[in-house]
C-alpha cells in the first residue's frame, strides 16, 4: 500500500469544496490515514515548496498557501500517488480536462485547489513534514477486501 500527501489549499476552504473533494477520494477507494486543519506558517510553506525557490511565482505561491487555512490529508491505497495525481488533473485548471478536480472546479494556475505528492519518495518526505508519526492512524477498513 502506498501513501500520499494531499493539501486542500486555502482557495478550496474559502470556496467550501472540502467535503466535495474528500468525497471523491473516499469514493475512489482511498483510505484515510491522517487529516488536520491548520494555517501553514511561512516556514512550513517554504519547506513544502523548496523546489520552487527562485522561480518567478515563488513568493506569490507562498503568500497564497499561508493566506488562510489548509486541510492536510494522508491517503493510503494501491498506487495512491499516481491515482491522486490523475484525479487532480493538470496544474493549470484551464487546461485540466473535465472529470478531474482542477478541470471541474478551477480555472487558475496558482489557485488550483489541491496539492498531491508527485512521487512515493516526495510523498514520504511531505507526510513527515506535515504530520508527526503519532498522527498516522493504521487501520483496516472492513471493506478492504472488496476495494483492492
Ligand atoms: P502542486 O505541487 O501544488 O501539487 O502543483 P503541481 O505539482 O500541479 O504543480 P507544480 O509543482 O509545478 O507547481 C506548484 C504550485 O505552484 C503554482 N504555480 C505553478 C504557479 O503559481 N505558477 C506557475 O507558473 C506554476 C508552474 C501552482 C502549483
Amino acid at each position: 500500500m502506498q501513501r500520499t500527501l494531499v493539501l486542500l489549499k486555502p482557495d478550496c476552504i474559502q470556496r467550501r469544496l472540502v467535503g466535495t473533494l474528500i468525497q471523491r477520494f473516499e469514493q475512489k477507494g482511498l483510505r484515510l490515514v491522517a487529516m488536520k486543519f491548520l494555517q501553514a506558517s511561512r516556514d512550513l510553506a517554504e519547506k513544502h515548496y523548496a523546489v520552487h525557490k527562485g522561480k518567478p511565482f515563488y513568493e506569490s505561491l507562498l503568500s497564497f498557501l499561508t493566506s488562510g487555512p489548509t486541510v492536510a490529508i494522508v491517503w493510503e491505497g494501491r498506487e495512491a500517488v499516481s491515482v491522486v495525481r490523475e484525479m487532480m488533473g493538470k496544474t493549470d485548471g484551464a487546461k485540466s480536462p473535465p472529470g478531474t478536480i482542477r478541470g471541474d472546479y478551477g480555472i487558475s494556475v496558482q489557485n488550483n485547489l489541491i496539492h498531491g505528492s508527485d512521487s512515493p519518495e516526495n510523498a514520504a518526505a511531505e507526510v513527515s513534514l506535515w504530520f508527526a508519526p503519532a498522527d498516522l492512524v493504521c487501520h483496516q477498513p472492513t471493506d478492504a477486501a472488496w476495494i483492492g
